[in-house]
């Protein structure tokens, strides 16, 4: 017999799926419209495999789990112009839900992942303050905490799509952002802990890995929403999240979230460090370069069908993937399978964070013709993911950071799914 709605293994490698008892069948008989895809129902068997494993007594037990060794799903690891530093992307299209799982966390960094002993570990904080403040790993933990879910995206997230290289699947298109739940202490509390000075107006803050990375922030956003976090989904921040310490800055470019921080100065103007003096400004057609240009504006992209997978055969598949915007929460996704003549609104996930992914779903057939899917969101500002050539007219080509176009997925007569 064949499910073929069971699973990705089964519809991948057209075998047979497990049936464990006649419940789990009756289940699957009772949505019929479903099943009405599949091929018809032959002779109920147990599978070998099943019945060893009932008799087993099953693994040791275990201090800290790991993965089934069946799943393989791994981070894309790309290398930097140094030798430390680099990037791994987040196989998007391997995940559910809306968390990113830790050890699956994207990750960039310029020199390489410090290790740090939380026991020595700690956060200065001077400059135009009244009264400056070291504060050690265990003195953060006593100050009133928050735990929020939060999206870090790099500012060069599928940047290659900009310059019309784009990229086969999911995790190199776009695998640059992730989703956490994070807890810390807010850096309002402890900015109002040391006393703001008049002339404070920006937030250097720095890591403690070799290049001592810095990013500027300006003290409105440093008393809204920020996060000097040592939690990452329910445990310890992961080495290359920047353990013990680092900071969440919701919504804006992934670079301004400075890991292993150890250090904020409070200064009248911007520490121009290379971060934001060099990099991360956007080359503009008139010779000019946008600076500062923190927010990460909404963007979405369909992980599922997607580049790099393939559909067994016409019949009903879910569309799903995920939206998120660097200005708030998401309001709307809808997705297009007839290359953009018509859009439908797709199911969103609750509950809907601000400054978070969104899981999106939608119901779908395949007739078994060529054609292109998509996706594109709407934020709470009434602001909608653009298409390429919108960002191409109003940017140019030189800049391919902070692009957040519509991605095309094209599925051809095969089943295979490409760029587009
Ligand atoms: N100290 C320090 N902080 C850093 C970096 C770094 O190299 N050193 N990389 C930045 C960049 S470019 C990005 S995109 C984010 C990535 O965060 P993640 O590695 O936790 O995904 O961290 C930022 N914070
Ligand atoms: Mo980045």
């Amino acid at each position: 017999m064949r499910l073929r709605f069971l699973g990705k293994s089964a519809v991948e490698e057209g075998e047979s799926d497990p049936i464990r008892d006649l419940s789990t069948l009756s289940h699957f008989l009772t949505r019929r419209r479903f099943l009405e895809m599949g091929t018809t129902l032959g002779v109920l068997v147990l599978p070998q495999g099943d019945r060893d494993v009932s008799r087993d007594l099953g693994m040791p037990r275990r201090g800290y789990g790991d993965p089934s060794p069946f799943e393989k799903v791994s981070r894309y690891f790309k290398q930097g112009e140094y030798p430390a530093s680099g990037g791994s992307a987040t196989p998007l299209q391997d995940l559910y839900g809306i968390i990113t799982p830790s050890a699956l966390h994207f990750v960039y960094m310029r020199a390489g992942v410090p290790i740090i002993d939380p026991a020595r570990h700690q956060l200065l904080i001077h400059g135009l303050v009244d009264k400056p403040l070291v504060l050690t790993m265990n003195e953060l933990k006593r100050l009133p905490s928050v735990s929020r879910v939060h999206f870090i995206e790099c500012a060069g997230n599928s940047g290659a799509e900009h310059i019309g290289q784009p990229r086969d699947n999911p995790t190199r298109s776009h695998g640059l952002v992730s989703c956490t739940e994070w807890t810390g202490v807010l850096l309002s509390t402890l900015l109002t802990e040391v006393g703001l000075k008049l002339e404070a107006r920006w937030v250097l803050a720095e890591g403690a890995d070799a290049c001592r990375m810095g990013r500027s922030l300006p003290i409105e956003k440093a008393m809204d929403d920020v996060i000097v976090a040592y939690g990452q989904n329910g445990e310890a921040l992961r080495p290359e999240q920047g353990y013990p310490l680092r900071l969440v800055v919701p919504g804006w470019e992934g670079n301004t979230n400075v890991k292993w921080l150890h250090r904020l100065h409070v200064l009248d103007q911007p520490a121009m460090t290379r971060e934001e003096a060099a990099s991360y400004t956007d080359l503009l057609p008139d010779g000019t370069a946008r600076r500062f240009s923190f927010v990460m504006e909404a963007k979405s992209v369909i992980t599922r069908p997607a580049g790099g997978q393939r559909l067994s055969g016409s019949g009903f598949y879910e569309i799903t993937g995920l939206a998120w915007s660097g200005r708030g929460r998401v309001v709307q996704v809808e997705v297009s399978t007839d290359g953009g003549n018509s859009w439908q609104k797709a199911e969103m996930q609750e509950p809907i964070h601000t400054k978070a992914f969104v899981r999106f779903r939608m119901p779908w057939t395949w007739d078994g013709s060529e054609t292109t899917i998509a996706s594109r969101c709407q934020d709470e500002t009434g602001y909608w993911q653009p298409m390429r050539e919108e960002i191409i007219t109003a940017r140019g080509m030189q800049a391919t950071d902070h692009y957040n176009g519509i991605k095309w997925w094209r599925i051809h007569t095969n089943g295979e799914l490409t760029h587009a």
